[in-house]
């Protein structure tokens, strides 16, 4: 049974069987000092302060045995995945597959690019690498997706502009409704958090939809059976 939740610009139809909870690049990598978030040169703080919000989400979808899937901008310890147009970008303190203090900056399997301790995936959730910006490049996450039967994601995570704001970008073309949890999601500067977010909603949502999570809640509490 489909449900609404109060959205702009205007309410979100989530049907359940065809939904699922995407959390997007909540690594340490961008949330602690010393990894890529932080050699870019910006100021982590803002977005540890979201994983309450995170955490209620997944709450939300695993208390309903609705599918999860996170995703982790990651390379390979060889970088061949890693064009050089994104390794040599600026003018970092150190640069991807470089030795951080959370062990190579953005390299698959290292402590930096785990997802958080609070948010961490459980068995059975779907967990993407991604070595772009957006989660459809080269991740082969549409055929996943679609053989599943999902055709509305719930998106959470960071950065808004960035890799969140892309992956939904992405998501939009090939077909899929994206519902944006506002308290979910995070930027480094808060100013482009708010207008990524009006960007999506705006010409009568040419993006998708973003929502205030007591929406998704009460939404949730109405009309979906609990336990
Ligand atoms: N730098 C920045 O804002 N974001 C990224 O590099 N990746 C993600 O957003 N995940």
């Amino acid at each position: 049974m489909a449900i609404t939740v109060e959205a702009r610009p205007y309410p979100f139809t989530l049907d359940p069987a065809h939904a699922a909870l995407v959390v997007i690049d909540m690594q340490r990598d961008f949330i602690e000092p010393g990894g890529f978030g932080a050699v870019l040169g910006n100021d982590v703080s803002r977005l540890t302060a979201i994983i309450p919000s995170v955490a209620a989400l997944l709450s939300l979808f695993r208390g309903q045995n609705l599918p999860v899937l996170h995703t982790r901008e990651a390379h390979r310890p060889d970088l061949s995945d890693c064009p050089p147009a994104k390794r040599l970008r600026g003018a970092p303190g150190l640069r991807i597959g470089d030795e951080g203090a959370m062990g190579r900056i953005l390299v698959a399997g290292e402590p930096g690019n785990a997802i958080v301790p609070e948010l961490a995936p459980l068995t059975g959730e779907m967990v993407i690498d991604k070595p772009g910006k957006g989660m459809f490049w080269a991740t082969g996450l549409h055929e996943i997706l679609s053989e599943k039967g999902i055709t509305q994601l719930v998106i959470a995570g960071v950065t808004t502009e960035v890799c969140v704001q892309t992956s939904m970008r992405e998501a939009n073309d090939r077909g899929y409704e994206c519902l944006l949890i506002e308290e979910a999601t995070e930027s480094y500067f808060p100013e482009f958090k708010a207008s990524a977010i009006e960007m999506i909603v705006a010409q009568g949502g040419i993006v998708g939809w973003s929502a205030r999570l007591a929406a998704l809640e009460t939404a949730f509490a109405r009309e979906l059976v609990h336990g």
